[in-house]
């Protein structure tokens, strides 16, 4: 296949690559990547602490084995350590929790053993494996899932501990807390009770224990960028309007209008901007606006913030094998997942830290986790202020007043203006259809107009993988797959009709 249309992506994150790479392959010589910022990657984005790589955005591939195209395709290019290439390591299935090796420390400056905290732990995978049941059943009994959480909890918690004394019962509840957080860290969310019951559970793993790229992530993005012809990639060039079903006759059905004033023609575009983005630019990024079932399923897909506060010590103050610290407040009883007045306490939404692993490569080097308003809030601090805000939990956490962070690095994904956020989460009353009109191309089948025009992909776009690099590569390849078996289903004289 040859062909000449005029394909436009927005965006130059993992969706468009793989976009831009699928259909270049099939013979497509006019495809375009407007891209706002000065990189390539999006969300990728492999920064420094010191002399040490740090991955802003995403860290792992989650799953991987031969079903993640992500990791196929790092495994093609050379990019893993041995061990994650391994049939024991694609065999494990952790069902999205890796088994870490973990290190726990109270609020009154004590370290707990896993083992005291086991009742806690018991309940709540109970929960949240009854909370991922939802969606094949139907009916669930609540809006979200920390609504279904709370009630279950209160009655389950009446049952089980009833004879047991109130300090232990605090710090089984602190602990409930602390899984909370890290729950809305996974996901992604201000808190438990954004996301919908009824969709929870539509996310699937796959296979393989999660692992991460020695060279940072970014130099997957390197690799497939090599691969693209010269040129294709426009930078410093955020699009503000696509306009769209331009109806007058023999003219090219798009027009894409870049923030600079200038202005491109297209047969097609593929959008690929994140949906924190989509929600709240939709109104000036599509003339004629978006259909309204779709623009109510884009605002009915949660999209929240989840940051890494990275913390580089001299030495380690965890155990040798730990691979991640836990953080339990003694004074959460009233299970907490969100802070009332963000601005003091945000720090408490901070559920802990993972550990940066092999030590050779990153010495002593900690990532802490905050989701949330809190975490927005976190952003517009200084670098110092958050400094001192974790050296002092820490302080107090470990008992030791002794203990200097050498430096820290943080992100700020809520206030990236091309991001406006993390990832999706399913939201409330968000269903399956939801997620189906979210890659629904334009115009909706059925219009007397040009086919394909406006065409969905992204990270939130993929009705099982959302959230995660390889959904974001697999939408970018369904959309590209997409254009290329409409174009192998016109004859050579019709695509000759089709260009005059
Ligand atoms: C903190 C964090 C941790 C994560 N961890 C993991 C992980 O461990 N494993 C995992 O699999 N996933 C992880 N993810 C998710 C993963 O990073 C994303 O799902 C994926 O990278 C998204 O790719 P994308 O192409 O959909 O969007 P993006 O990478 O966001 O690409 C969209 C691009 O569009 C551009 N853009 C926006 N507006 C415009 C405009 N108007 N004009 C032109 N360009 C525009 C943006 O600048 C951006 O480059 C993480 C994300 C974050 C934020
Ligand atoms: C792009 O240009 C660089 C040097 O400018 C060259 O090394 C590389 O081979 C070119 N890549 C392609 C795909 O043409
Ligand atoms: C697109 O154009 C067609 C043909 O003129 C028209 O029927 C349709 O209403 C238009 N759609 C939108 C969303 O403007
Ligand atoms: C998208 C995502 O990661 N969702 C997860 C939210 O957290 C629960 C509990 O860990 C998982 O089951 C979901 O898959």
């Amino acid at each position: 296949m040859n062909i000449n249309s005029n394909i436009v992506i927005i965006g130059c994150g993992m969706s468009g690559i793989a976009a831009a790479h699928r259909l270049i392959g099939a013979g497509f010589n006019n495809v375009r990547i407007l891209e706002a910022t000065g990189r390539s990657g999006g969300r990728i984005k492999t920064g420094k602490l010191g002399n040490s790589i740090v991955e802003i955005g995403a860290n792992w591939i989650h799953g991987p084995s031969e079903g993640n195209p992500v990791f196929c395709l790092a495994r093609q290019y050379g990019l893993l350590d041995p061990e994650a290439l391994t049939p024991e390591n694609q065999a494990v299935d952790v069902a999205g929790h890796p088994p870490w090796v973990p290190n726990i420390f109270s609020s009154s400056g004590r370290r707990l053993k896993a083992e005291t905290l086991r009742p806690a732990v018991e309940v709540f995978f109970e929960l949240m494996q009854e909370s991922s049941e939802f969606h094949s059943k139907g009916g669930e009994p609540c809006a979200s899932v920390g609504d279904f959480i709370r009630s279950k909890l209160q009655q389950r918690v009446a049952e089980i501990w009833k004879d047991v004394d109130a300090n232990t019962r605090t710090l089984q509840m602190g602990a409930i807390s602390s899984m909370l957080k890290v729950e809305c860290s996974v996901n992604g969310t201000h808190s438990l009770d954004e996301v919908g019951l009824g969709a929870y559970g539509l996310y699937k793993t796959l296979p393989g224990l999660d692992c991460t790229f020695p060279g940072g992530y970014e130099t997957l993005i390197k690799k497939m960028m090599s691969e693209l012809p010269n040129g294709s990639v426009t930078y410093n060039q955020p699009v503000r309007c696509v306009h769209w079903n331009n109806t007058e006759k023999r003219k090219i059905p798009l027009t894409i209008e870049c923030e600079n004033g200038e202005k491109l023609s297209a047969d097609h575009v593929i959008v690929t901007v994140p949906l924190g983005y989509l929600k709240k630019h939709h109104t000036t990024l599509f003339h004629p606006p978006l259909p309204l079932h779709k623009l109510h399923s884009i605002q009915r897909q949660g999209f929240g913030t989840n940051n890494k506060i990275f913390v580089e010590f001299d030495s380690p103050w965890w155990d040798a094998d730990c691979e991640v610290i836990y953080l339990v407040w003694e004074d959460e009883d009233a299970i907490v997942d969100q802070e009332p007045d963000v601005q003091r306490p945000w720090i408490k939404k901070l559920f802990g830290f993972t550990v940066l692993k092999p030590t050779e490569r990153y010495g002593h080097i900690l990532c802490g986790w905050i989701a949330g308003h809190e975490s927005e809030y976190m952003e517009t601090l200084s670098e110092q202020e958050v400094m001192f805000a974790v050296t002092q939990l820490i302080r107090r956490f470990t008992g030791n007043p002794s203990i200097t962070p050498r430096r820290i690095v943080r992100s700020q994904w809520f206030h990236d203006p091309w991001t406006c956020g993390s990832y999706s989460y399913p939201g409330k009353q968000c269903s399956m259809q939801d997620l189906e009109n979210m890659m629904e191309p334009l115009p909706v089948k059925g219009l007397q107009s040009r086919p394909l025009q406006v065409l969905f992909a992204g990270e939130a776009t993929h009705p099982s993988y959302y959230s995660t690099v390889h959904g974001a590569l697999l939408s970018g390849w369904r959309e590209a797959d997409r254009l290329i078996s409409h174009y192998s289903s016109i004859s050579p004289s019709q695509l000759a009709k089709a260009k005059l």
